[in-house]
């Protein structure tokens, strides 16, 4: 068994894959800023858990989480598109030198592989229908997008020139427990179910004919573990969804069943930078990774509920 350092542990998918690594036997580091994590995402409890409160953007910190671990599991960022429209600057602290100092700190440590969490943003607007695989042009439209982009071609130069293994996922849209639904700038399905559940009003940016490809945070941690322990590190950037447009209309229909209704659902107009359908090809992931058994999203709502 080896310690892993997941970065952004303590937020909605790295506490997640944190319980995953814990329960294989591994030891597991964390470092977190609690920007949007919570201490009580993790089992604090468990000494075989160490927990840095510290930032990314911190190289020194960095380092000293970086040091004697078997991998890297670069999660911490700021998630959401919208922050970094409203704040390109301090998002790029946190979005791309994060991950510029993860890159150097491995590199000064001989550490080698690194599970990265890049962004189905990066490919910009397609069009309705299209399932985008890994070679469609990318078209970073926000500076989350440039920011996760610019920590792909890092991580390939640190690969070229100093050996890093990186295991390059492009996360669709992830959902599941833990996602934090408290800010205006939390994943989709967080909001819209934690409104439902309280008969509070939905507010729904455009039309609501937006698609998204939601693939449920399970099954992505079943994939980073093999992104971290597989022997062989697959090299090249791999899509993580399921293929499937749901739109966000579809999306209050499937809560609204689960409820039996829907609080009022308000339109507003679209967001800036918005991406209007997204939906991936996921050929390259099912050749090189184990596919888990898909979750479906009335059964990952389910278990979001406790229903
Ligand atoms: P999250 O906000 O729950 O997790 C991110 C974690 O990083 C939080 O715990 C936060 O406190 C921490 N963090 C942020 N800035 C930091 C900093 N400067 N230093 C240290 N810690 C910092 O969001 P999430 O959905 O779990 O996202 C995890 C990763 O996956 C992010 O890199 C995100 O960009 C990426 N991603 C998420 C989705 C999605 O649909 N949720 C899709 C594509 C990519
Ligand atoms: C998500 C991730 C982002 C990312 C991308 C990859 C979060 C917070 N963001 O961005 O990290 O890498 O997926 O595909 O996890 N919306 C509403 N009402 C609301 C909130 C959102 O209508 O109250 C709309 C929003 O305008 C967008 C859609 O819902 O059209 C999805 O928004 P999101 O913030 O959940 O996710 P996205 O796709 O911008």
């Amino acid at each position: 068994m080896a310690e892993f350092l997941v970065t952004g542990g303590a937020g909605f998918i790295g506490s997640n894959l944190v319980d995953a690594l814990l329960a294989a036997g591994h030891d597991v580091r964390v470092l977190d800023n609690l920007s949007m994590g919570k201490r009580s995402n993790l089992p604090l409890d468990n000494p075989r858990l160490r927990f840095i409160e510290g930032d990314v953007a911190d190289a020194q910190i960095v380092a000293e989480a970086v040091a004697g671990c078997a991998g890297v599991a670069h999660l911490a960022a700021v998630a959401s598109v919208q922050a970094s429209v409203d704040d390109p600057v301090a998002t790029h602290q946190s979005n791309f030198i994060g991950t510029l100092n993860v890159c150097e700190a491995m590199r000064q440590q001989g550490v080698r592989r690194v599970v990265y969490a890049s962004s189905a943003a990066i490919y910009g607007n397609n069009g309705e229908g299209v399932a985008i695989d890994e070679a469609t042009a990318k078209a970073p439209l926000t500076p989350y997008a440039s920011d996760k982009l610019a920590g792909e071609h890092y991580l390939d130069f640190y690969r070229r020139q100093h050996g890093l293994e990186p295991a390059v996922f492009r996360f669709f849209n992830i959902f599941g427990p833990r996602q934090d639904p408290s800010s205006p700038y939390s994943g989709v399905i967080s909001i819209f179910t934690q409104r439902a559940q309280q008969g509070l009003p939905i507010s729904v940016f455009g039309d609501g004919e937006q698609t998204r490809d939601f693939f449920y945070v399970g099954d992505l941690v079943a994939l980073l573990m093999q992104g971290l322990l597989n022997q062989q590190a697959v090299l090249e950037p791999v899509n993580v969804g399921w293929s499937q447009a749901v739109s966000l209309n579809q999306l209050l229909a499937e809560i609204g069943t689960l409820y039996g209704g829907l609080p009022q659902v308000t339109h507003l107009p679209a967001r800036a930078g918005d991406i209007r359908h997204s939906r991936a090809d996921n050929s390259r992931l099912q050749a090189h990774y184990v596919m888990p058994e898909q979750t479906p999203l009335r059964e990952g709502l389910r278990l979001l509920l406790g229903l």
